[in-house]
C-alpha cells in the first residue's frame, strides 16, 4: 500500500468505481491505479463480456472477469461472474438465442442465458461444484429443460460434466464464502475497492433496455454481487469518458455518423476490448449523465480520454431533449419517444493543442478547463480525477483539481 496516495479510497467504508455512459470509460485503468492502495479489489456483476484494458510497465493486459487489479491485491470475483465455469453450458443455448438478439450486438459470451438460467431459478451455482454427483444431476436436468424449450442439439453432456469434474478442483482453493469474507474484511477495516464491469446504460432495469445486458450494473449490483450492505458503500466514483461512445445495437442520442465520428473513433482507438468491434462515437451527453448520477449517486467523478477531443475545432455538449418542443425532466424509459426526441447542445470552442504533459488542472489550456468545469457545473458533481493516454500507473500523474 502507498501511503502518498492512501487519500484516495475511503476510510471509513467501501469505494467502488462505476461505468457512468454504456461502457469502456476507462474504469479498469483507473481500478489499477487505485489497487495500489487497496487491500481488496472486487468485482460484483457481469461475466467476460466486460474488458477492461490497462497499460502496465509497457504491457497492455485485458481482463474480462478478473478486477483489474491482480498483480496487486487480493482479488473477489462475486456473484454471477461464475459464468467463465458455466460459460460452454449457456453456450449449448447461444445458437438459439443469437438470432434473436442480433440487433443488440451482445458480446455472444453467453450472459444472457447465464442470467436467464439464473433468473428461472434453474441455474448452477458455484457450490454445487462441490459435490460430483449431484452436479452431474443437475447440470443432466439443466440440458434437458433447455432442450424442450428450444428443441434437440448436439452436446456431449457426459464430456462436459466430466470437463467440470476437473475445473471443480482447479476452483475449489478459490472459492469462500464471499459474504463472510467481505463482512470480516469490513470488520477488520481493510480498503476495499470495488470495480463495476460494463456501466449504467447497459444495466439490465435502467439501461436502454431491451438494448442492455443482462446484470445490474448499477450500484445496486454491488450490494446484491457482494452481499454487503448499503451503508458500508462510502465513495462512489463515476467514471467519464470525455465523449460518448456505445458497442452494439440499441438508441444513442449523440450519435455522430459523420467525420467527426469517424474522427474520435480513430483518435481514441475505440474499438470493443472483448469483440475487437468498432464503438459507435458521439459527443458528451448530459442527459445521460444526469439521469445516472440519478440513480448511482456518485460522490465523485473521474473524467478519461480529454485528450482524444485534442485537436477538434469545436466540442459540443448535450444539455437537454425536448420532444415537441417541450425539455423532457429525463432521461426517458420508453425508446419510442427517444426515436422522436431532439437533442439541444451547448458549442464550445477546442483547444487545438496536445494536453497529454499536462499534469495539473491549471496546466490545462483554458478552453479544456471551461469544458470540465461545464460538466462539473451541471452534474453538480466535483470531477476529482482527469486521465489522458499515457500517465503511467502512478495517481500523482493524474490530475488533480481540487
Ligand atoms: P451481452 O454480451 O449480453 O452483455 O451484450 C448486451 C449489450 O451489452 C453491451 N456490452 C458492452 N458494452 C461495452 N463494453 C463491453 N465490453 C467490451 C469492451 C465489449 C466488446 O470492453 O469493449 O468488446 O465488444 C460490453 N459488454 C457487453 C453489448 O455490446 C450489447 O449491446
Ligand atoms: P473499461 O471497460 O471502462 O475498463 O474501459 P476499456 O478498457 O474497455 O476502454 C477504455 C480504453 O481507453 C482503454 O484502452 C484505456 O487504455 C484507454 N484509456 C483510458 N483512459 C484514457 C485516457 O485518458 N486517454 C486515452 N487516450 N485513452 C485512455
Ligand atoms: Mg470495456
Amino acid at each position: 500500500m502507498n501511503s502518498s496516495v492512501s487519500s484516495n479510497l475511503s476510510d471509513k467504508g467501501v469505494t467502488v468505481v462505476l461505468g457512468s455512459q454504456w461502457g469502456d470509460e476507462g474504469k479498469g485503468k483507473l481500478v489499477d491505479m487505485l489497487a495500489q492502495e487497496a487491500d481488496i479489489c472486487a468485482r460484483c456483476a457481469g461475466g467476460n463480456n466486460a474488458g477492461h484494458t490497462i497499460v502496465a510497465n509497457g504491457i497492455k493486459y485485458d481482463f474480462h472477469l478478473l478486477p483489474s487489479g491482480p498483480l496487486l491485491v487480493l482479488n473477489v470475483t462475486a456473484d454471477t461472474c461464475i459464468d467463465l465455469f458455466l460459460g460452454e453450458l449457456a453456450r449449448t443455448d447461444r445458437n438459439h438465442h443469437y438470432l434473436a438478439n442480433f440487433s443488440i450486438g451482445t458480446t455472444k459470451k453467453g450472459i444472457g442465458p447465464a442470467y436467464s438460467s439464473k433468473a428461472s431459478r434453474s441455474g448452477l451455482r458455484v457450490h454445487h461444484l462441490s459435490n460430483d454427483l449431484a452436479f452431474a444431476e443437475k447440470f443432466r436436468q439443466l440440458v434437458a429443460n433447455k432442450k424442450k424449450r428450444y428443441g434437440d442439439f448436439e452436446y456431449d453432456v457426459e464430456a462436459e460434466i466430466e470437463r467440470y469434474k476437473h475445473l471443480a478442483v482447479r476452483l475449489k482453493p478459490y472459492v469462500v464464502d464471499s459474504v463472510v469474507f467481505m463482512q470480516n474484511c469490513l470488520n477488520s477495516r481493510k480498503k476495499i475497492l470495488v470495480e463495476g464491469a460494463n456501466a449504467l446504460m447497459l444495466d439490465l432495469d435502467f439501461g436502454t433496455y431491451p438494448y442492455v445486458t443482462s446484470s445490474n450494473t448499477t450500484v445496486g449490483g454491488v450490494i446484491t454481487g457482494l452481499g454487503i450492505p448499503p451503508s458500508k458503500i462510502d465513495k462512489i466514483v463515476g467514471v467519464v469518458k470525455a465523449y460518448t461512445t456505445r458497442v452494439g445495437g440499441g438508441p444513442f442520442p449523440t450519435e455522430l455518423l459523420d467525420e467527426t465520428g469517424e474522427y474520435l473513433q480513430r483518435a481514441g482507438a475505440e474499438f470493443g476490448a472483448t469483440t475487437g468491434r468498432k464503438r459507435r462515437c458521439g459527443w458528451l451527453d448530459l442527459v445521460v449523465l444526469k439521469y445516472s448520477a440519478l440513480i448511482n449517486g456518485y460522490t465523485s467523478l473521474n473524467l478519461t480520454k480529454l485528450d482524444v477531443l485534442d485537436q477538434l475545432p469545436e466540442v459540443k455538449v448535450a444539455v437537454a431533449y425536448f420532444l415537441d418542443d417541450k425539455p423532457l425532466e429525463s432521461f426517458p424509459a420508453d425508446l419510442e419517444i427517444l426515436e422522436k426526441i431532439t437533442v439541444k447542445y451547448e458549442t464550445l470552442p477546442g483547444w487545438k493543442s496536445d494536453i497529454s504533459k499536462c499534469r495539473r488542472f491549471s496546466d490545462l489550456p483554458e478552453n479544456a478547463q471551461k469544458y470540465v468545469k461545464m460538466i462539473q457545473d451541471y452534474l453538480g458533481i466535483p470531477v476529482r480525477k482527469l486521465a489522458v493516454q499515457g500517465v503511467g500507473r502512478s495517481l500523482d500523474d493524474l490530475y488533480k483539481l481540487v
